[in-house]
């Protein structure tokens, strides 16, 4: 475990990127902003219906995304490995997959895979190359969990009382096309295969980033922790399932832990930028890159990695907020070495 450790623990810094068809939606559900959570939940917090989703993300088409300079934003920050989401909550993925249409090249106008050019990019860049995969919820995929969460008040839903009654009794799910198949259908037919496509596709893979581990058991979370041995130096998180699967590193999120908290074990906080992980079109409350520094030296001198946020905009490219900070940041890092 100390050797496969090694590179993550003098990283220190590294970036997220929350990515999906829910920046088309960026915080806004006709005409609403969302009120609570990240942008990425905006299926779950609007109940919009799956088919609606579905026919959104059909333009969901980034023609400006370009993984050279995503990598080299990453690496001119100082940052040492990148995380993507391959697939949110949502369940859309951003990679070619054999196993459900709703995927980035299948259903999605931009008709290619987004996680292969992103492989090979930061190859290029000597950044390494994690994958967040929501192995739980999913809200589209059928089987999939969801969270349950109540619409939130002022929505544009003249049912938001029905639906939120509906949601309490059907384990969170919000739209019958979510339970035509069950929980272990999803883990078996969907969560299983994709993941093992991703760690057979993308050449080496540093790290996978579970979450929400909810409705999961300990057979199926097994069977999923069985899948890493395509990749033998693996680095994965805590959130595949909770008890029994701590995995090696501990995620507190939003939040730097006090020295007292800490008890030897391997910690990174991930954070965003704003207030959201997604693209929030109407999310102007940046930190500043002042803040984002102190944050850094903060979390290095207590031993812990930064994992920090970009939600790129539907286009696919960073939004200027982001760029700025990224620069700041990696001129402070510029600097610091030269002294
Ligand atoms: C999860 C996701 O739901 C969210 O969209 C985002 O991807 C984030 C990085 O992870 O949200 C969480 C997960 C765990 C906690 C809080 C929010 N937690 O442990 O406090």
């Amino acid at each position: 475990k100390h050797e496969k450790m090694k590179w993550w623990r003098e990283a220190r810094f590294g970036m997220f990127i929350h990515f999906g068809t829910y920046a088309q939606w960026g915080g806004v559900y006709h005409g609403h902003n969302q009120a609570r959570g990240g942008a990425e939940w905006i299926m779950n917090r609007a109940k919009i219906p799956v088919q609606e989703y579905i026919d959104t993300a059909k333009n969901f088409n980034p023609v400006k995304y370009n993984a050279e300079f995503w990598a080299k934003m990453a690496k001119d920050a100082g940052m040492k490995y990148l995380i993507i989401t391959t697939k949110h909550h949502d369940g859309f993925a951003l990679f070619d997959t054999k196993v459900s249409e709703w995927n980035a090249l299948q259903t999605a106008k931009y008709g290619k895979d987004l996680i292969k050019p992103l492989a090979e990019a930061c190859k290029k860049y000597g950044i390494k190359l994690g994958f967040y995969y929501s192995q739980s919820q999913d809200w589209v995929n059928p089987g999939g969990a969801a969270a349950r969460k109540v619409m939130s008040e002022g929505w544009p839903n003249p049912d938001s009382t029905k639906v939120n009654a509906y949601t309490e009794t059907h384990q969170g799910h919000w739209d019958p096309a979510q339970e035509t198949k069950t929980f272990d259908q999803y883990i078996n037919d969907v969560a299983i295969p994709q993941v093992k496509e991703l760690l057979t596709n993308y050449g080496e893979i540093a790290v996978l980033w579970w979450d929400t581990p909810m409705k999961i058991n300990d057979e199926q979370a097994t069977k999923l922790q069985n899948v890493l041995k395509l990749q033998p130096n693996i680095i994965t998180n805590d959130r595949l399932k909770r008890p029994n699967f701590s995995g090696d590193t501990k995620t507190p999120e939003q939040k730097i832990p006090d020295r007292k908290e800490l008890d030897g074990k391997d910690w990174e906080t991930c954070m965003t930028m704003n207030g959201s992980w997604g693209f929030k079109s109407w999310d102007h409350k940046w930190k500043s890159s002042e803040a984002l520094v102190r944050n850094l030296i903060d979390i290095a001198s207590k031993g812990g990695n930064y994992l920090l946020n970009i939600g790129p905009k539907p286009d696919g490219s960073f939004p200027q907020e982001s760029i700025d900070r990224l620069k700041d940041i990696g001129g402070w890092m510029g600097k610091n070495k030269e002294a």
